[in-house]
């Protein structure tokens, strides 16, 4: 409306000066532009991803690059190269790492992707007791897009980390040759695992009680997504492949264990691939089946 009412007084001005006909339509052009360009620029601001160091607290504290966008806050494990804590909007974390010895599935466990387990090294989680050591650096960091690559200390495997306004991208670009890798989501829906916890997957449009387990490859799309009943939201995981490998989900007594190429502990993948974690604001099934498939495009 305000538009439009802008136009005409322009032209209504225009026309009181007796200006040409096509000198007119340009200013008319040029303030449409000029309006349409400044709601580009409002509509770009909200969707802003900031990268940030400092210390993840819960956690340690330990060491973290921290990303806010609208959707989460992740805090990015800057030793280990791994998610130490994941928050929603209303400050819950998903993940619930902690690095203290013997903690187990209360803590040290936890986190996201947890790739490289005892294979050349055990790398890509959250530094805890068994963890290698690897060296990051940050390759694009602007208002949309933030990018962090991790490079194992033995230097065979490579993992890239893409930051986006609506979800995070993991991928492992290089792998050590002869070794092979999972891609897991061990962690806390709601801030803690309560029997009331409850996930999704491609495989079902059931809601499954997060004590049911699941074995075998999932049907294209493969995605999770895990609720709780005191949360609006999902958290999903999503596989870029259609692969045959397997796609087991179990729960332990304090986190999820979700292994994308994962059966008991053996590890399927060994190619470069691109795995997505996020929230979606919404606990039904069809629009969280449609919103984790709006990832692919
Ligand atoms: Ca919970
Ligand atoms: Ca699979």
């Amino acid at each position: 409306m305000f538009r439009i009412k802008k136009l005409a007084a322009l032209q209504r001005q225009c026309m009181a000066i007796t200006l040409p006909k096509n000198v007119i339509t340009t200013l008319a052009l040029t303030l449409g532009l000029t309006l349409a360009l400044v709601g580009c620029k409002v509509s770009n601001e909200s969707y802003s991803v900031t990268l940030s160091q400092g210390m993840d607290e819960s956690a340690g504290p330990v060491p973290a690059y921290i990303i806010s966008t609208p959707s989460a806050t992740y805090y990015l494990e800057k030793e280990g190269g791994g998610l130490s804590s994941m928050l929603d909007k209303d400050g819950i974390d998903w993940i619930g790492f902690n690095n203290i010895k013997g903690s187990g599935w209360k803590g040290e466990y936890r986190g996201f992707p947890n790739a490289i387990h005892k294979q050349d090294g055990s790398y890509f989680h959250a530094m805890n007791a068994g963890t290698d050591a690897a060296n990051s650096e940050v390759v694009i960091e602007n208002k949309n897009h933030v990018r962090i690559a991790f490079t194992s200390a033995n230097g065979k495997w490579v993992g890239q980390w893409d930051f986006y306004p609506t979800h995070c991208d993991f991928t492992m670009t290089q792998i050590s040759q002869g070794y092979h890798y999972w891609v897991q989501y061990e962690g806390v829906p709601g801030g803690t695992m309560d029997d009331t916890d409850f996930w999704y997957n491609s495989a079902t449009d059931t809601r499954h009680p997060i004590n049911d387990s699941h074995k075998g490859d999932l049907p294209s799309p493969e995605w999770y997504a895990f609720g709780d009943e005191s949360s609006p939201r999902m958290l999903f995981l999503l596989n870029h492949d259609d692969d045959t490998y397997p796609d087991d989900y179990v729960s332990r007594p304090y986190m999820t264990v979700l292994g994308f190429g994962r059966q008991g502990k053996n590890k399927f993948l060994d190619t470069p691939k691109t795995f997505s974690i996020g929230f979606i604001e919404s606990v039904e099934y069809e629009n969280v089946s449609d919103a984790v498939t709006q990832v692919l495009k």
